[in-house]
């Protein structure tokens, strides 16, 4: 592909971004286009520059539980599919959930994000079970929470909010309504983004994702971000697709990873103040530094070995060894001129978009 035949200047486009002019529809696709090796480098700078400029050198550190392989959906691109007879399957108890989440928080993250496949024994009459879990989670740290359990009934996700969970991830994947139905079978569209807005109507904060390389186009991606901007995403991702054993999608060639960094980059030019993850799901840590020179300022997906929990795109990727963790990353952050932030940062970052969104609903 490359930019043939589209004059714009680049320098003038990032320099426009760092003074808080933002890049419009022809830019970002020009941007997103970039091929020769100096001028994408011209653009991590910039989304550096913005990302320091809003958050200085603090990176904020997530763990990640997935605490129930099981799933009722058939994703094409997911790995625990229900379909999917080669994928482990576990459902982990009160006591291993709680102890994983203890384990995290002594290690040093900010967030404790809990995540389920659309599990049926949660959904058809054990919600109470799981609230109860997430209660203990919440009054044993202390730490803000986020919960990612895909499409669940509104009033479980106002009980989430009641005990004290801060946000609520689901991500569209594509925003290409088309493209949707063809890799999130059987799922509604308009439900699982409506409950983003729900989310935010209680109070939640709420995070938002794509895939790089299931097909999307760039206009396809410039639409996404037109999307993320219209639900006021506080948290928004790109991770790139990883093939999965036993999905339909097995075989689907992966495109080169410099998608999703364009995709990051951008997205700190278009919203500069808000939350990007770095996730160690898709490369493990040796993929974390090409993410934070790109401009994220979140590593999620902190994994705690010798507790046989999984990743969901990279199911053992650096857990068992330890390297998914806070020990393990600090060196990085430090190669990148970065380190973590306190607890103290991130729970203040949290309130204070949480007072931002009571002023936007
Ligand atoms: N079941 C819930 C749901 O789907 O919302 C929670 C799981 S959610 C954390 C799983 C996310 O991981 C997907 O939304 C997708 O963005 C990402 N993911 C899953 N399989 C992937 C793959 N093969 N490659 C890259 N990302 C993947
Ligand atoms: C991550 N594997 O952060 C996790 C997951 C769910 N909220 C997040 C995709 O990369
Ligand atoms: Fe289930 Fe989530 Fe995987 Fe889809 S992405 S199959 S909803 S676990």
């Amino acid at each position: 592909m490359g930019n043939q035949g589209l004059q714009l200047d680049l320098e003038e486009i990032l320099a426009k971004a760092v003074n808080g002019l933002k890049p419009d529809r022809r830019e970002v696709l020009f941007i997103l286009n970039l091929v020769e090796r100096d001028a994408i480098e011209k653009l991590f700078q910039a989304a550096r520059a913005l990302r320091n400029h809003y958050f200085g050198s603090k990176v904020y550190l997530y763990g990640f539980i997935y605490f129930s392989t099981y799933c009722r959906n058939n994703c094409t691109f997911c790995y625990y599919r229900q379909s999917n007879k080669v994928s482990p399957r576990y459902r982990k108890t009160r006591k291993e959930i709680i102890e994983a989440a203890l384990k995290l928080t002594e290690s040093g993250i900010h967030l404790l994000d809990l995540t389920m496949g659309e599990d049926q024994y949660y959904r058809n009459v054990h919600f109470e079970e799981l609230i109860g879990t997430i209660f203990e989670i919440k009054e044993q740290t202390g730490l803000p929470l986020m919960i990612s359990p895909g499409v669940v009934p509104r009033d479980v996700l106002k009980e989430f909010k009641q005990i004290g969970v801060d946000w609520y991830a689901c991500y569209q994947e594509t925003h290409n309504r088309e493209l949707f139905k063809r890799i999130r079978l059987n799922q509604s569209y308009d439900e699982r983004l409506n409950l983003k807005y729900y989310a935010h109507e209680l109070g939640m904060l709420i995070e938002e994702g794509l895939l790089a390389g299931i097909g999307e186009s760039t206009e396809d991606l410039y639409h996404s971000f037109e999307v993320m901007d219209s639900i006021s995403a506080d948290q928004v991702r790109v991770m790139s697709f990883v093939p999965q054993k036993g999905t339909p999608l097995e075989k689907l060639q992966p495109i080169p990873r410099l998608r999703e960094m364009l995709v990051i980059a951008v997205m700190r030019l278009l919203f500069p103040d808000k939350l990007i993850p770095a996730s160690l799901d898709v490369d493990g840590i040796s993929g974390l530094k090409q993410r934070l020179n790109a401009g994220a300022n979140v590593v999620t997906s902190i994994i705690p070995p010798d507790r046989g929990l999984m990743g969901v795109s990279q199911s053992t990727l650096d857990i068992q060894e330890g390297g998914r963790s806070v020990d393990g990353i600090v060196p990085i952050l430090e190669e990148c001129g970065l380190t973590p932030a306190s607890p103290r940062d991130y729970a203040t970052w949290v309130e204070k978009q949480k007072t931002n969104l009571l002023k936007i609903m």
